[in-house]
């Protein structure tokens, strides 16, 4: 059975060192609830950095020997690493970009590579670990590039990944001067999940924007792969935050903790005193300094409220040394100031302010006890401590705010919305939370609660893992087709006995990448190598067939000893001889069909037209994609109107729109080259649809292979380009 390996930055457990030596703790961490079936229970080792720097070799394998106890392994990062690639691309690059803070974003070159290096180096870890077939599990913005390194060093591998902040529009990543590579890097996974179908949406976005790829609606086709996207909304470990909330609610008053009997004298000590929770880490992305401006304008609309009301506000310092958050830290600081100083009075601080962390217990405390939770993040991949104060309201009585532009809000429609921006909405929000009645907060509470009680951490691990391993039964499908080692090495057999063959090969897609601008696809010298070995052989006929004009084809390979077959079949150029038009046909029909044609063009930023001799040909390769396929669909519409009863025919090849005289197709222009070559071995190798006539015309004995994972009457398939490069040369071989 195949292993999980799952690859974080931070590992599950910490490790702790002091005078009397090291010591490993794990950590309560969601994720490491969620994945704790997977992970303690399965056939599994996690991969990240231990939190740690070694300062000897001894201290490393100590460690690594702690970590092996609970099946981890160790990335050790020394504080260059740590101060480029963590604090540097991950914090001061990705993580305001990503949550829209563009401003703060830091473009510098060095960060940039030690991020590439980091993830090179848990590649590295985990390709040591992967006996074939395993699955990986990759987490977290700070590996983005890892799917794609995994990807290229082990094929085999079965790979996940998945985003815990948000994915944003392409406005954004477009910003980014590594944007290509850090989508791409991700595109090395088999699977890529996010919170929201609105962060899924962006990401396919980027991919179709960035890279050209042909989407189909969650599924990515890049060179015969298959790339799913789907969302998984992280949950919470339900039944940990109920069962130690029943535990407070029923502990007698005396035995509860000193902060908890705090918490209650101060409920206590005046008839409707009431209590608003917001729980975060320090940082610019949770909105703090909107809020509590809300909560100031709260008390100055309804000043019947004060002394009635605080706000407790638990901030968790986090990325200290950086001074966007020393920043906020001072201007929370003084915000907090400004309020307790202008309102407050001997009984009562209208905030209550602690910058620390609190135990578990505590947090579950306050959970229980506040009658609001004012959650009101600028930005927010999904916000797990609305889920959390859900959970502990065992007594279903409170009220949850939340932000809009929290990943969570999409589940959690029965809380009170938010636009944290929106300082007297948010301050209105508070009022309503406040004279809410019971039924109706309890009803929210309940609806709400079901919901995360039902899709928990556990639920979210384990349809992750059921979404990755149907891709595992999805490619094996594929499979039945592939050309295998085992068929290659029948070919090649019959390729070196035969006394003639005749190969038909399509030119972009097939023999060369394919190209968002069509002069980039100008051939390379491995190519033209490969072409001229396979055309050395005088049993060997090779037939170029494409789409391309004739005069492309003619710079490209005039003098060379292959055959020419161009515009989809329409020219023939035989070796030595000059082109030779295959049957005369009309083509007054183009002046009517031009205009039509110009029309798009005009209203298509980046389309053009090209005109060959039987055929004018719209592309929208270079064109916005979304609005380029909209206007394909109409102008297929729209000509097919227009040629009815011609003899003329409309193909939609990739990125293209071709209007052509009909009867002229690979397929009639490949039989009709056969009649002339009799041969004992025929081989076809092509990408686009345009292809499937050569594949349907040729004889029945043809090995027929395309090039994609696209519905084909071919026999076989290869992955790509490259692949079908390595399939000629072993020909060339044999
Ligand atoms: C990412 C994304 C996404 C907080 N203070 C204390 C404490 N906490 C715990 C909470 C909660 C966790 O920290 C915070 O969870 P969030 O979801 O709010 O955010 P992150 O974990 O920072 O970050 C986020 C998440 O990943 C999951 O995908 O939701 O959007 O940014 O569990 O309980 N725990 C204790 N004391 C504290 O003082 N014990």
């Amino acid at each position: 059975m195949s292993k999980l390996i799952i690859a974080s930055n931070r590992l599950p457990v910490m490790i702790n060192k002091d005078d009397d030596g090291m010591t490993i703790k794990s950590s309560a961490g969601g994720l490491a609830t969620g994945l704790k079936s997977y992970h303690k229970e399965g056939n599994s080792v996690w991969i990240g950095w231990p939190g740690v720097m070694p300062e000897t070799k001894e201290e490393a394998k100590e460690i690594t020997q702690l970590l092996e106890t609970q099946k981890c392994l160790p990335v050790f990062l020394n504080e260059e690493l740590i101060s480029n690639y963590y604090d540097g691309f991950s914090n001061a690059t990705l993580w305001p970009l990503f949550h829209y803070f563009a401003e703060f974003a830091e473009f510098n070159e060095t960060y940039w590579q030690s991020y590439c290096q980091v993830n090179e180096l848990f590649a590295n870890a985990i390709i040591e670990q992967a006996e074939e077939n395993d699955i990986v599990w990759v987490h977290d913005y700070q590996l983005l590039l890892l799917p794609q390194i995994l990807r290229e060093k082990r094929p085999d591998l079965t790979i996940g990944f998945f985003l815990h902040i948000p994915f944003p529009s392409y406005e954004l990543i477009r910003i980014l001067p590594w944007r290509e590579k850090l989508v791409d890097g991700l595109l090395g996974a088999d699977l890529i999940g996010f919170h929201t179908y609105d962060y899924a949406r962006h990401f396919i976005s980027s991919v179709k924007r960035l890279l050209g790829y042909d989407v189909d609606f969650n599924q990515i086709k890049i060179d015969g792969r298959q790339v799913f996207i789907d969302v998984f909304p992280m949950g919470i470990d339900f039944e940990k935050f109920e069962s130690h909330a029943l535990k407070i609610q029923s502990k007698p008053v005396q035995e509860r903790s000193k902060e908890h009997q705090d918490i209650d004298r101060f409920l206590l000590s005046m008839p409707n005193r009431k209590l608003i929770l917001s729980i975060d880490r320090l940082d610019y992305t949770k909105g703090i300094p909107q809020r509590l401006h809300a909560f100031r304008h709260f008390l100055e609309e309804h000043p019947e409220y004060r002394e009635q009301v605080s706000l407790i506000m638990l901030t968790v310092p986090s990325r200290t040394d950086v001074e966007q958050y020393q920043n906020l830290k001072n201007e929370v600081d003084v915000l907090v100031g400004n309020i307790n100083g202008e309102f407050g009075t001997l009984n009562w601080n209208p905030v209550i302010y602690f910058y620390r962390s609190v135990p578990f217990e505590n947090l579950i405390e306050l959970y229980s006890s506040a009658d609001v939770a004012l959650l009101t993040p600028l930005r927010d991949g999904m916000n797990l401590v609305a889920k959390e104060y859900l959970a502990s309201k065992v007594n279903r009585k409170g009220v949850l705010i939340l932000s809009e532009m929290a990943g969570a809000a999409k589940e959690l429609g029965e809380a009170i919305s938010v636009n944290p921006n929106n300082i007297p909405d948010t301050a209105d929000a508070i009022y309503k939370a406040l004279v809410m009645s019971d039924s109706e907060s309890e009803k929210a509470i309940t609806t709400m609660q079901q919901r995360i009680k039902r899709y928990d951490i556990h639920k979210w691990a384990s349809e992750f893992m059921t979404a990755l391993h149907k891709t595992i039964e999805q490619r094996s499908e594929h499979h039945a087709r592939k050309l295998t080692a085992r068929i290659k090495s029948k070919i090649q057999t019959e390729f070196s006995e035969a006394k003639s063959r005749v190969l038909f090969l399509d030119y972009d897609g097939t023999l060369q990448r394919f190209y968002a601008n069509p002069q980039s696809a100008s051939p390379d010298e491995e190519l033209y190598n490969l072409l001229d070995k396979l055309a050395a052989d005088n049993k060997t006929k090779l037939v170029l067939v494409s789409g391309r004009d004739r005069e492309t084809f003619d710079r490209w390979f005039g003098n060379k000893k292959y055959t020419l077959i161009a515009e989809h079949g329409a020219w023939l150029k035989e070796v030595g001889k000059g082109w030779v038009e295959r049957k005369p046909v009309h083509t007054e029909w183009k002046e009517n069909i031009l205009p039509v044609l110009e029309s798009y063009v005009d209203r298509t930023p980046g389309s053009l037209i090209e005109e060959k001799t039987y055929s004018l040909v719209w592309h929208y390769r270079k064109a916005d994609i979304e609005l380029g396929v909209l206007r394909a669909l109409e102008l297929v519409h729209d000509i097919s109107n227009l040629i009815f009863n011609q003899d003329l025919e409309i193909l939609e090849g990739k990125k293209v729109v071709e209007i052509k005289v009909s009867g002229i197709n690979k397929g009639t222009a490949a039989t009709e080259f056969l009649y002339g070559n009799s041969s004992d071995l025929i081989m076809a190798l092509g990408d686009d649809w345009t292809d499937e006539f050569l594949f349907k015309e040729l004889p029945e004995q043809a090995h027929t292979i395309k090039v994609g994972s696209e519905n084909s009457v071919a026999k076989y398939y290869l992955n790509n380009y490259k692949e079908v490069r390595t399939f000629l040369g072993s020909l060339v071989k044999s």
